[in-house]
């Protein structure tokens, strides 16, 4: 076969151009792709919904690539190890309830479970405004190159619309901090100190919908609940995933609720 350069370069335009136009409007944009974005992206796509991964970063995965230290092992509780399994993410357990796993080993079947599911990933896609449109819900996103805001450059951006987003920009909560700053529609308290037990506990409880159409998961949940943080330890942000995509629901029982109030 003998290859030649301009239809690759087609290839990879018209490739990319039909993704980009067929996912302008989603069911669900996912905002950062770490464990608990991964993990929703995983799970609402599989309940149906189109799906995007919007992410900063050339990588998929976030802060859970660097394991603890940068030794590539995360540990994952009981509670959570059923995530695992799903993904087919292998552990072993250290101590009684701590199972522990290759963070690589981790992110790669996260983010194929995804692609699996059909979510797409935009990376190397920065979300830098949201929507909100005249019934008070958080409507769509505003969007650019990471290089653009890298390279301080002044380019307009595009826009995709979605019925959910998700905040799961771990730290620094960031779509949730954007609503704060653009008419203090929503307070983020801040992340306190390190204290597992209590931040593991509380990110699950802290997922949920802070503004019309917006969902925090993962750190980004315990930012704007005041919550402490967990050090390396992922339980809590598989399980937050999970509840992120249990509040998006299926697109099935939507229809079912709606039939019946007819
Ligand atoms: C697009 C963006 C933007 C933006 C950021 O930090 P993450 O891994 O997030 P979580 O919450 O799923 O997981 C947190 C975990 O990794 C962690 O840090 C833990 C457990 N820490 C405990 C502790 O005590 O330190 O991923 C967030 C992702 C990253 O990939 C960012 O690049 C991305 O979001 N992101 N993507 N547009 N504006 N901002």
């Amino acid at each position: 076969m003998k290859l030649d350069e301009v239809t690759i370069t087609r290839a990879i335009l018209t490739g990319q151009m039909e993704v980009m136009l067929d996912h302008l409007e989603l069911d669900v944009a996912v905002v950062g792709g770490g464990p608990s974005g991964l993990t929703c992206a995983a799970l609402a796509a599989g309940n149906g919904h189109r799906v995007v991964v919007i992410e900063k970063k050339l990588s998929i995965g976030g802060g859970m690539w660097g394991g603890g230290m940068m030794f590539p092992r995360i540990v994952v509780q009981d509670e959570a190890v059923r995530i695992l399994d799903r993904f087919g993410i292998r552990h072993r357990e250290h101590a009684k309830g701590y199972h522990v796993a290759s963070s690589v080993e981790a992110v790669a079947k996260l983010t194929a479970g995804a692609a699996d599911a059909g979510a797409e990933f935009f990376n190397l896609t920065t979300v830098e405004d949201v929507m909100i449109r005249g019934d008070g819900r958080v409507s769509g996103l505003v969007i650019n190159w990471t290089a653009v805001e890298m390279g301080r450059l002044h380019v307009d951006p595009l826009t995709i619309a979605c019925r959910w987003a998700v905040d799961a920009t771990g730290h620094d909560a960031v779509v949730a901090k954007l609503l704060e700053r653009k008419g203090g529609l929503l307070q983020v308290k801040g992340e306190k100190s390190m204290w597992a037990d209590r931040a593991e506990h509380g990110v699950v409880s802290h997922t949920r919908e802070v503004f019309p159409g917006l969902i925090v998961a993962g750190m980004a949940a315990n930012a704007v609940a005041g919550e402490h943080r967990m050090g390396p330890i992922f339980g809590g942000m598989l399980l937050s995933g999970e509840r992120a995509a249990q509040l998006i629901g299926s697109p099935e029982r939507k229809r079912e609720r709606k039939r019946k109030r007819k």
